[in-house]
């Protein structure tokens, strides 16, 4: 059994634009993550463990990727009325347009949501890495009485101006909110944060972007059409209006929204004790299950070294880095501080030859590859160098994009034997 009282509804991401070039190709949600994962799986795990087991997964456009992934990966009993749905952006009669933002998607998509029985309805963003029992959550909404609680963390002034931050009393709450607010905003908006929280010199109370709401009362707000946007106009218009609670969330969470903080989040897996924690059971992180080999690793130096299943590896040294499924590193390769994704398929001897491959997928032999993301199935060529860091200029080829100093490697690209980057 699971709560028959709760519908999730995820939001898988609008354009995008942030991840790009990582969303070239395919809906956010379906992002590789932590070397065997996809973006959509953190969110849809946090359900699962949580015993919500009614998903919707808003995306703005479909991939066959997401589908796929979430078809082969949900398969609940044939008898349980558990599901995970995927919802692209669909052109009705009612709206010939896409998602104008986050309340739209939901506006849009309410006639799916009301086939069903609930009362509370959970709003849970697609980008962030987090672990979450979101009963916690539910608990305190039902005991405060809210019509709508906030999931919050605290965070720093720097972070602060690209979340929605927000100020509580005594009874939590929530007195005032503002999103996104410039710096010079920010003097006024600091909060009571424990002592821990204030050596980090997290002082301001973020949104979560992650909401509990009574039923009744989204589906008076969604038949109001004057309103794109939960963080922009929904929240802040609450405020004073309806009961709106903050829930503050005490575990490690982040956003992993832009190619920065995505990059260091998976990275971060690599640390020795991981503020991420994977090989919790009780708050298992499921995904395909796609019955990989084990990996074969030879005459290499691993060290901080996250390997996913199925890779065949005969570099030379591997450090702080991610390399996701079935990658193939070639020899005298030296790899720091990057994420590898892998590869969708294994290229046999055969196919070599008869299709005169030159260039193998993965990495080729003699490369030196630093500070770089390299999205499946692309092919770098012998003597290969992307050396990544700040010194490197933000730019554009057909085969990467560099930014914030992190060279991120298309989806699917050929690096020609002896680049340079
Ligand atoms: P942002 O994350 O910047 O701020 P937004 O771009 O609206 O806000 O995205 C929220 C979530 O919805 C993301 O997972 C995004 O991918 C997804 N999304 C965006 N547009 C969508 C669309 N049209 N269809 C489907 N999904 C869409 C929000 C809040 C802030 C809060 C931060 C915390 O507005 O107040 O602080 O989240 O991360
Ligand atoms: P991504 O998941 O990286 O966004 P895709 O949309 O290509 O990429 O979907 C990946 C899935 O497609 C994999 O699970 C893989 O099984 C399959 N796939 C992709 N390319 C091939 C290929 N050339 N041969 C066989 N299977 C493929």
């Amino acid at each position: 059994m699971f709560n028959q009282k709760v519908i999730s509804i995820i939001l898988g991401g609008g354009q995008g634009s942030r991840l790009y070039p990582l969303t070239e190709s395919r809906s956010k949600p379906a992002v590789p993550i932590a070397g065997k994962y996809r973006l959509v799986d953190i969110p849809i795990s946090n359900c699962i463990n949580s015993e919500m087991k009614r998903m919707y997964v808003l995306t703005q456009f479909n991939s066959a990727s997401l589908n796929k992934h979430i078809k082969n990966t949900y398969n609940f009993s044939f008898f349980s009325s558990a599901f995970v749905d995927v919802l692209a952006a669909e052109q009705t009669i009612q709206s010939g347009d896409w998602f104008q933002g986050t309340a739209d998607a939901v506006r849009q998509s309410m006639h799916h949501f009301l086939q069903h029985d609930f009362e509370y309805a959970l709003i849970l963003s697609g980008d962030q890495l987090y672990q979450m029992d979101y009963n916690d959550m539910l608990n305190a909404h039902i005991e405060s009485g809210a019509d709508i609680t906030v999931g919050t963390y605290p965070v720093n002034a720097k972070d602060a101006t690209s979340f929605g931050i927000l100020k509580t009393d005594e009874n939590k709450a929530i007195t005032s909110f503002i999103e996104k607010p410039s710096s010079d905003l920010l003097v006024d908006w600091k909060s009571e944060v424990s002592d821990d929280m204030k050596a980090q010199g997290r002082e301001y109370l973020g949104s979560m972007g992650i909401y509990v709401f009574n039923k009744k009362l989204l589906i008076d707000l969604m038949n109001d059409k004057s309103t794109n946007d939960f963080g922009k106009e929904i929240i802040p218009q609450s405020i004073g209006k309806y009961k709106t609670v903050s829930f503050p969330f005490e575990g490690y969470w982040t956003d992993i929204g832009n190619i920065d903080s995505f990059f260091e989040a998976n990275l971060g897996l690599t640390d020795e004790i991981p503020q991420f924690n994977l090989y919790d059971l009780n708050q298992r992180v499921y995904t395909n299950a796609r019955i990989l080999p084990t990996s074969k690793i030879s005459g290499t130096t691993l060290n901080k070294a996250v390997i996913a299943e199925g890779c065949i590896i005969h570099a030379a040294m591997i450090e702080k880095s991610v390399i996701g499924i079935r990658s193939r590193i070639g020899r005298e390769t030296t790899i720091i501080n990057t994420y590898m994704m892998g590869s969708d398929l294994y290229e046999s001897l055969e196919d070599i030859e008869s299709r005169h491959i030159e260039i193998l997928m993965g990495i080729g032999e003699r490369c030196f590859i630093k500070n770089a993301i390299i999205d499946k199935n692309c092919r770098i060529g012998d003597d290969v160098r992307i050396n990544g860091g700040r010194h490197l200029k933000d730019t554009e080829t057909d085969s990467y994009c560099i930014k914030d100093g992190i060279v991120v490697v298309k989806k699917g690209a050929t690096i020609p034997k002896g680049t340079i980057i």
